[in-house]
């Protein structure tokens, strides 16, 4: 039987828990998922292979969010339309505890400008207060799926990818079965870190701040136990922000590094030393491809 392949884009405004449902889907930690809007900054690829069935690639996208134009979001909303050109299923991700609004349009209007099958996905099923389910399903029509779903607690999930594996055409795999995304792991450090400094600072500090990786490198400890030592810098555009970042003491800095340290350690399986700054960089959002 002949395989199917093909790009799955799931869209939708931001916070309805699409990075969730990528990392759902694919079944590893891909993604970085906070409360707060805006999380997501680049598209992503999450790769599923299944033996005799095929493969899907999602690529996850940013948020659709309404706010004060600024670069980083004129660029967020460039990539969403980028990430719509060449693939082969929409996926639009809702969060039906959420009333709609000018966000959730304008998601509808760029769904309905693709001539390629559509999929409404509404997330967050485990919650009992789904107060704009019905209004959801309303618009089913529009969609060649509508799928009820707990990205949280994987419930339904599967239902997502049967529905994607029906409208994939057949085709040669995109990526090597196995290969679970194109992250780059110095990539996935700097988001890592990223999702840490989202979870320990408020109001807009996340949204002026980036990540860089300077090294990653295999080190020895003074014991001579195998080590990776990574060091990393918060790029900040603001200096009030930046002494809201280093905290009284340096402990904000310490308590977002020793956050993201932990989480490595146990996902590389080794001991790490991260040793992270924080300066001012007012010019990264200019540099934002
Ligand atoms: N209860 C519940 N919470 C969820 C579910 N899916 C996601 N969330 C929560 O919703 C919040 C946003 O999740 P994300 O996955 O970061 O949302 P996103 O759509 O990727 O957001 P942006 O990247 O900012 O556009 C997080 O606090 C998640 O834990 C779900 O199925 N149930
Ligand atoms: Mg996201």
């Amino acid at each position: 039987m002949e395989l199917k392949s093909g790009f799955a884009v799931l869209v939708g405004r931001t916070n309805v828990g699409k990075s969730t449902l990528l990392n759902a889907l694919v079944g590893t930690k891909i993604a970085i998922v906070t409360p707060k809007p805006q999380t997501t900054r680049d598209t992503y690829h999450g790769i599923l292979t299944r033996d005799s069935v095929g493969q899907i690639v999602f690529v996850d996208t940013p948020g659709i969010f309404k706010t004060q134009p600024s670069k980083l979001v004129a660029n967020l909303h460039h990539k969403v339309r980028d990430a719509i050109e060449g693939i082969d299923v929409v996926i639009h991700v809702a969060d039906p505890t959420r009333s709609l609004g000018i966000e959730d349009q304008r998601v509808c209007d760029l769904v309905n400008q693709v001539g390629k099958p559509k999929i409404l996905v509404l997330n967050k099923a485990d919650l009992p207060d789904r107060s704009y389910r019905e209004t959801w399903l309303e618009r089913g029509g529009n969609y060649a799926s509508v799928v009820e779903v707990s990205a949280l607690t994987g419930q339904n999930v599967d239902l997502i990818i049967q529905a994607i594996f029906r409208h994939l055409p057949a085709g040669p795999l995109h990526y090597p079965a196995g290969q679970v995304t194109n992250v780059t792991n110095e990539f996935w450090i700097a988001e890592l870190i990223r999702e840490k400094l989202y979870l320990k600072t408020n109001q807009e500090v996340p949204y002026t701040a980036t990540v860089k990786i300077e090294t990653v490198e295999d080190r020895r400890d003074k014991a001579g136990r195998p080590l990776i030592y990574i060091k990393a810098v918060i790029l900040t555009t603001d200096d009030r922000h930046q002494r809201m970042l280093i905290g009284q003491g340096a402990r904000k800095i310490r308590d977002i590094g020793s956050f993201a340290r932990k989480e490595l350690e146990v996902a590389m399986n080794k001991k790490v030393f991260l040793d992270l700054d924080v300066l001012i960089d007012d010019e990264w959002m200019d540099r934002l491809d």
